[in-house]
Formats: C-alpha cells, sequence, structure tokens
C-alpha cells in the first residue's frame, strides 16, 4: 500500500514538521508537557526517575527529528550503506551522551535547574543497557557513535535482549548473579509494530520441478516465530546524522495461541508456545570466549540473522536496481562469527527465493560481507553440531554442504597434491558428530577478514588461519586496529579534562580529530597546566574514592597510587597474578622497617568485572580478591600502605567513573592471548599510565606514546608455545616470590586455603597454560619500578601528559574511516547546511 502522502498534501505536513527544541524555554516547555501529559503527572509528584523519563522523552523527540531526517536523506541520495551485525551492543547509558552528541547539555542543565532538579542526579536515574559481554560489545558501541558522527551511512542491527548481562552482587565474597530487566522503562526504544518478520525454524526441505521443468527448492512445515523491530536513534556528535540501530524482539506468530486448548480449560499451555517464541530474545548468553554450543543460542543467531537480511533485502529491492549492484548498496560486517548464518541466508535467499543461479548469487554473497576476528583461543571458536543444525536448519545445512564443496574443489585444484590440506579447511570438521567451524564459513563467504590490532591480525595469519592466507591470498586479511570513541571516553567521563585540553588547544574540535591532542606536548613543561593536569586527576581519585566508600565502606586515601583492573574476570586476562602481586606486596609491607615503609607509596588495588556464571575458575579469583581485601583492609599495621577493592556490578556507566581515576592500570594478559584490549586505550587517553604484557593494542600504544610511558614485562608471543612445551614435557619451576604467595594461601591466611586449591594447583600441577609463574618475577620487578616512578610526581605528570598528547590514533573514528576505505568501500553522506542549522 502506498503510504506516502500525495503532493498537494504535503505543504501542511511541511508547515507543522516536528521540530523539538531549540533552547531553553522550549526545552522546559517539552519537560512539562511530558511529565503533565505522557507520563501524567504534575510538579506535585515528579520525582528524579520521573524528571528523568521527561527530559530524555524531550531529547528523544529531537533525536527523531533528526533521525527521520537522516534516514530520508539516506533514501534519497540511495548510496551503499553499511549493516554492522552485532550479537551484543554495550551502550550503557543513553541520555549524557545524547545530549553531548547534539550540543544540548547546556540547555538541559540550565532548564532543569530552572524546574528544579541537578543534572547529574537526573543522568543517574538512567539504567544501563547492557547488551553486551566485554569488549566486543562496547567496541560495537563505539563504532555506531563514529559511524554516525562521520555521516556513514550505517545501521546496527542487534537483539532486544529482555534480559542483558546479570547483575553482579557480592556475597560473603562470591560473586552472585541477579537478573537484569531493564526495560521497565526506555525511552530510547521505537516499538515499530509495523515492521514484523516471519521467521521459520525446523521443518522440512523439498525439491522437485515445476511446471516449466525448473528445479525448484522449497523449505516448509516446522514453526514459525515473529521478529518486531525496535529501532534506537544513535545521534552523531557535531552533526545532525543520526543513524538506527534497530533491535528485534521475538514473539509467537500471530495465530498461534491456542484457541482450542484455550477453550478446554487447559490455559497453561495455550500459551506455551507464547512463551517459546519469547524466549528466544530473552537473555544474552554471558560467556566471553567461551562457546557453548547450545540449541537456543544457535536460535537467536538465526532470527536475529535472518530478520536484518529480510530488512536489508527488501530496502535493497526497493530501489530497483539488478542484482549485481547489490553490494554496490551493501556492506555487511559480521562482528565475530556469531552472524556467519547471513552468508547462508542471503545465498538461500538468491538462489531459493529470487531465482539466481548459483555461482552468481556466491559471487554477490562474498562481494557483500567481512568478517571481524576478535579471539584466537580455541575454545571461543564456534562450532555448531551437524545433527542439531539439521534439525534446525535443515536448508541451510545443504547450502553449507554445497558452499563447502566448491570451496574445496577449488582447493584440489589449486593444490591437487595436498590431500591433508582439504580436511584441515574444510567447513565440515570429521568428529563424531561432524561440527560446522563457523570461522571457516566466515572467511570463505568474505572478501575481507580482518583482525582488531596488529599482533592479532598476524596471529591469525599465521595460526589459526594460515591455511586460509595461502589459497585466498593475503590480500583477503587484514588488521583494523581498535579504538574508541573520545566523546563518552573522554568528553563524558572526563568533563575537566576536556575542558582543560580544549582551553589549549582552542575548542573542542579534538573531539572529532583526535590528533590535535598533539598540541597538548608542548605544555609538557608547563608549571601552570601541570597543576591543572595533577589537580583534575585528583579530583577524578577523589571521585572514585566516595563510589568506593560508598558501595564497600572501604575508606581509602586519594593520594595513594590507584592502579586498576577492570574487565571480564579470565585467566588469560591473569586477575590471579594481579592478586598474587597484590598479596606479594603485603607480605613485603608486613617485614618491612618503618624506615623502609616510609619510602613506599600507598597503594590502592581496585578490581572490577563479572565471571561468566559457569566459569569456576574465574568466580575463585573473585573470591581470593575479596578476602585477601577483607584480611588487609582491617590490618591495622599495614593501614593505607595497602588497600584491597573489588568493586561490584562493573559496567559501563561504572567505567566512566573508574577510568579517569586510574594512577596505573594493568594490562597483563598471557602474550597473544588478548586480541586488542580496548580500556588499554581508554586509560591512557584520561592520563593514566600502563603496566602491560607485549599484547594486544598494548604493543601499538607503546609505539604512539614511546616506551619510556608504559612499564612493559613478560615473555614475549612468539615464546609461548614453546614455554608450555616446556612445562608439560621438562621441569617446571615455581618462581620463588609466587611460592611464597602460595606458601601464605596455603596456610589460611586469606581463609579457608581449601577454597583457592584449584587456583594454585592449576599453576603448580597442572602446566601453567597462562605462564603466570613465567612472568611473575618480571611483573613484581615491574611494579616495582612503577612505585619508583610514582614518587616523582613531576616526572610522572610528564608522561601522562606525553602519553594522551600522542593517542589520536585511537579514535575509533580513525578506525572506522579504515573500515569505510578498505573494506565496505562506501562514502559520508554529509547533511546540508540548511538542515544543520535546523
Ligand atoms: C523507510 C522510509 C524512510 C524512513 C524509514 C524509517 O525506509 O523514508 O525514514 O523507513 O524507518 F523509506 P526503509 O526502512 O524502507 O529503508
Ligand atoms: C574481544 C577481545 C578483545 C578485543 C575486543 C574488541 O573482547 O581483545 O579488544 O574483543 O575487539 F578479546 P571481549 O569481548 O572478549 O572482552
Amino acid at each position: 500500500v502506498e503510504a506516502s502522502i500525495p503532493e498537494p498534501q504535503r505543504e501542511a505536513w511541511k508547515k507543522f514538521q516536528a521540530k523539538g527544541f531549540t533552547n531553553k524555554e522550549e526545552f522546559e516547555r517539552e519537560v512539562v508537557r511530558h511529565v503533565e501529559t505522557t507520563l501524567a503527572r504534575s510538579m506535585f509528584n515528579c520525582d528524579e526517575t520521573a524528571a528523568y523519563a521527561a527530559a530524555s522523552l524531550a531529547l528523544r523527540d529531537r533525536l527523531i527529528t533528526q533521525w527521520n531526517r537522516t534516514q530520508q536523506r539516506q533514501t534519497f541520495a540511495d548510496g551503499k550503506r553499511v549493516y554492522y551485525l552485532s550479537l551484543e551492543f554495550l551502550m550503557g547509558r543513553a541520555l549524557d551522551n545524547a545530549m553531548l552528541n547534539i550540543g544540548a547539555k547546556d540547555i538541559a542543565k540550565d532548564g532543569l535547574a530552572d524546574l528544579g532538579f541537578r543534572i547529574e542526579d537526573i543522568i543517574s536515574q538512567e539504567h544501563d543497557a547492557a547488551l553486551g559481554n566485554g569488549g566486543l560489545g562496547r567496541l560495537a558501541a563505539c563504532f555506531l557513535d563514529s559511524m554516525a558522527s562521520l555521516n556513514i551511512p550505517a545501521w546496527g542491527y542487534g537483539l532486544r535482549y529482555r534480559y542483558g548481562i546479570f547483575k553482579q552482587e557480592i556475597v560473603d565474597g562470591y560473586q552472585v548473579e541477579v537478573p537484569d530487566y531493564w526495560l521497565d522503562f526506555n525511552p530510547w526504544e521505537f516499538p515499530r509494530h509495523d515492521i514484523v518478520v516471519d521467521i521459520q525454524f525446523y521443518g522440512n526441505v523439498r525439491k522437485y520441478q515445476n511446471e516449466q521443468g525448473k528445479n525448484v527448492i522449497t523449505w516448509d512445515g516446522g514453526e514459525v516465530v515473529q521478529a518486531v523491530a525496535y529501532d534506537v536513534p544513535i545521534p552523531g556528535y557535531d552533526t545532525v546524522s543520526t543513524n538506527n540501530m534497530r533491535l528485534w524482539s521475538s514473539k509467537a506468530a500471530s495465530g498461534e495461541f491456542d484457541f482450542q486448548k484455550f477453550n478446554s480449560g487447559d490455559y497453561e499451555s495455550s500459551v506455551a508456545d507464547q512463551q517459546r517464541a519469547e524466549t528466544i530474545s530473552a537473555v544474552l548468553y554471558p560467556n566471553d570466549n567461551l562457546d557453548r554450543g547450545k540449541e537456543l543460542r544457535l536460535k537467536q543467531q538465526y532470527f536475529w540473522v535472518a530478520a536484518s537480511l529480510y530488512d536489508i533485502v527488501r530496502r535493497f529491492k526497493k530501489s530497483k536496481r539488478a542484482w549485481v549492484e547489490f553490494s554496490d548498496q551493501v556492506a555487511i560486517q559480521l562482528n565475530d562469527t556469531h552472524p556467519t548464518l547471513a552468508i547462508v541466508e542471503l545465498q538461500r535467499i538468491l538462489i531459493d527465493l529470487e531465482g539466481l543461479e548459483w555461482d552468481e548469487a556466491w559471487s554477490i554473497v562474498t562481494k557483500t560481507f567481512g568478517y571481524t576476528n576478535h579471539t584466537v583461543l580455541p575454545e571461543a571458536l564456534e562450532k555448531w553440531s551437524v545433527p542439531l543444525f539439521q534439525n534446525l536448519l535443515p536448508r541451510h545445512l545443504q547450502i553449507i554442504y554445497d558452499i563447502n564443496l566448491y570451496f574445496l574443489q577449488t582447493v584440489e585444484r589449486k593444490f591437487p597434491k595436498e590431500r591433508e590440506l582439504l580436511g584441515r579447511v574444510s567447513i565440515i570438521e570429521e568428529s563424531q558428530p561432524k561440527m560446522i567451524r563457523m570461522a571457516y564459513l566466515a572467511i570463505v563467504g568474505s572478501h575481507k577478514v580482518n583482525g582488531v590490532a596488529e599482533l592479532h591480525s598476524d596471529l591469525i595469519k599465521t595460526t589459526i588461519f594460515k591455511d586460509f592466507v595461502r589459497i585466498f591470498g593475503p590480500d583477503n586479511f587484514t588488521n583494523v586496529t581498535n579504538g574508541i570513541t573520545p566523546r563518552r571516553w573522554l568528553h563524558q567521563a572526563n568533563p575537566r579534562l576536556s575542558e582543560l585540553i580544549a582551553s589549549k588547544t582552542g575548542g573542542l574540535d579534538f573531539l572529532k580529530d583526535l590528533n590535535i591532542l598533539n598540541e597538548l606536548e608542548k605544555f609538557v613543561d608547563d608549571k601552570e597546566f601541570k597543576k591543572e593536569w595533577a589537580e583534575i586527576k585528583y579530583a577524578n581519585k577523589v571521585r572514585l574514592a566516595k563510589h568506593i566508600k560508598t558501595t564497600t565502606g572501604v575508606t581509602v586515601n586519594p593520594s595513594a597510587l590507584f592502579d586498576i583492573q577492570v574487565k571480564r574476570i579470565h585467566e588469560y586476562k591473569r586477575q590471579q597474578m594481579n592478586i598474587f602481586g597484590v598479596i606479594h606486596r603485603y607480605l613485603t609491607i608486613k617485614a618491612m622497617t618503618p624506615e623502609e615503609r616510609k619510602k613506599l607509596a600507598p597503594r590502592v588495588s581496585i578490581f572490577g568485572g563479572k565471571a561468566a556464571p559457569g566459569y569456576w575458575m574465574a568466580k575463585t579469583i573473585i573470591h581470593l580478591i575479596n578476602q585477601v581485601g577483607s584480611v588487609v583492609n582491617n590490618d591495622k599495621d599495614v593501614g593505607d600502605l595497602l588497600k584491597v577493592i573489588f568493586l561490584e556490578d562493573y559496567n559501563v556507566s561504572k567505567a566512566e567513573i573508574i577510568v579517569p581515576a586510574s594512577d596505573i592500570s594493568e594490562h597483563i594478559s598471557t602474550a597473544g592471548t588478548e586480541a586488542s584490549g580496548t580500556s588499554n586505550m581508554k586509560f591512557v587517553l584520561n592520563g593514566g599510565l600502563i603496566i602491560g604484557t607485549c599484547d594486544g593494542a598494548n604493543i601499538e600504544i607503546t609505539r604512539e606514546i614511546g616506551e619510556n610511558n608504559i612499564f612493559l614485562f613478560g615473555n614475549l608471543a612468539e615464546d609461548v608455545e614453546d614455554l608450555r612445551h616446556a612445562h608439560t614435557y621438562g621441569a617446571h619451576n615455581l618462581d620463588p616470590d609466587l611460592a611464597k604467595v602460595f606458601d601464605a594461601i596455603k596456610a589460611n591466611t586469606f581463609g579457608d586455603a581449601g577454597s583457592f586449591g584449584a587456583l594454585v594447583s592449576a599453576i603448580e600441577d597442572h602446566g601453567d597454560y597462562y605462564l603466570v609463574s613465567d612472568d611473575f618475577h618480571s611483573y613484581i620487578q615491574t611494579q616495582a619500578l612503577v612505585d619508583e616512578a610514582y614518587k616523582d610526581q613531576d616526572e610522572w605528570v610528564s608522561k601522562t601528559i606525553l602519553s594522551v598528547s600522542r593517542m589520536g590514533f585511537f579514535s575509533s573514528d580513525r578506525c572506522i574511516n579504515e573500515y569505510a576505505e578498505t573494506i565496505w568501500n562506501v562514502e559520508p553522506l554529509v547533511p546540508e547546511p540548511q538542515e544543520r542549522n535546523g
């Protein structure tokens, strides 16, 4: 049905087009209107939650106006769009970000003050949108911010989980998981009840010849579930471009409600189908870097991918172009292997539904997709069992077999003498049961594969994917080092630092061109500037100290060295090494003379992060940290010299308080295991130094900021394999300092040693896979260098200024520009000046 308003009536529409507020009075009017009409409250019952709701709705109205125009502009321009498919978007809070990006924060601040509210209190009412586990999901969120800010026509496609990552509570030192129901009130999403896609599961495939004698393949029967679109506007910084994040929610297909059963009194089972359908988008899987192969997870993946592709194909077909032009109009990026089924689904649409020949279709598919790999950890590489897959997606399995057959034929032609190669690169693993290797499928179906930092991109080419480099040639593999958005991670999280930088670099342009930070280098010896710089760091530490006090009850001294490690808890990230180091420090302090103690810089060791609910070892690490904390923090003899804090429920909005407060932060993964890391970039950008291994983006950070400004230690990636081999077949000598730490643990210094037995024996008896013992000495020595360096505050501040000034490279804008040029081949679509002026 034609939904467009006819030309003669459009004048009336134009006259009454929504604008949203443009000044303080209009903002206040909009807030009051939303309080009184949308929320049905008044000045007599408007609490902070209601004020948050109304302020957000006022902001949203403005965003939606921009969003509509942006989408119309993109539709008219009819150029190429990027679709970023990610099962995780770790967005955090939206209100502050929206105000800052559209330049309305001052208006909102003054307007809210007029109405009786402090803007900080209103901002803190918002519940984080925590639809992600960690780095991968937060990267997707930074990318959305950059794509909008760079005016790149781009959509994010994801799932609208009813429950995001669980909320973490610490009870008696143990992690307890509590569901995170975040949708009570979410003013940032628009339900699109008119955009509904039927998604099919199970069923049967039939092959037959139709009346014209053509082979036809159909997939029928099974179960149908509906995907409903929810749109979230993504405002760019200092531009009216507002992109879209479309999240799919599942519900039972209409008519599925079983009236037969209902009428016969079996109410419960009549709603069972409905519940089954809604389960698909109910919960985010809380595992990072671990594949568990659960059917519901595969259902989530297909549900989301099929709905997104339906939408993308529908949009393409509106332009009435020939199919060969598809990849000129559409670039799809696969964030990890989670959306790999999109490759199969597009091939299915083209051959089964649109009647294209296999080769023609396949060439369109491979030109459309790009695949980003985020890990080389074997336990994280996705595989699906063939029987499970066969049952859920029978037609897709056939297509995968065909993709594999044609692929292996080309390999055979190219390397006829290498029989073993075929088995190695086959998309189907000949195991019991057979497994589908999703990463291989992603590589075969994409025109570009990228890693997320230089070392990682080299490693995938020389280890897990090396056969594919020979087959497809090195040009199909590239690197795009990760980045972070300076809008949230500097301007929003650290407003005073941002202001100081602006005052020295001629305004806020550095938020759009982060290389402008270079100009700070000339202030490295400017006394006044350094004083202000140091004051800001101190104020940020005071802010965190307050947060620590209110959440844990522990008083920490803001003048102490704040040493922070916040990220998912995982053995490869080695929080265990950190806490062993803390124990070593504690034992050392206990043995010190009063004179020696005077020379030591007091330290606060701060940890935060969630453990996957089924990851016992990670949970044990959390327990140990809390036990050490309760001993150390109550040891009067040690006092301020050492405090150990575990911050509960680490998330994006807490990171915004934590990151600006670090003196040193820890990025200490076993070399070759952390693909990039992105919090390392955030900490340095906020004037903290880092202690780290030669891993992931630490290496490029070192190159940019200079070796003198980072504390590197530990074995190199190239030596890891030999060391592991030696552990298995040679003598494994425990580091003597670590042995002392273990003795203290075994002596029940931190409670029942039995609780920590697994942690200790992983190193003592089970091969020390993550090389904690091998790196411990160099870790401890390097921590001593940190202590020394911190004593010279003047020099320390200089190091942080130099570092910040050299961080321009790590903007996600640089990163998105690289994707746009080298993978997507897409151009920005800059709004006309008149649109910019409202
Ligand atoms: C349609 C319209 C656009 C409108 C968007 C918003 O686009 O003008 O802005 O919907 O949903 F054509 P497609 O989703 O069909 O591309
Ligand atoms: C993964 C990798 C990180 C990398 C991010 C983003 O993070 O090294 O920085 O992806 O590319 F492990 P997690 O999702 O595992 O935190």
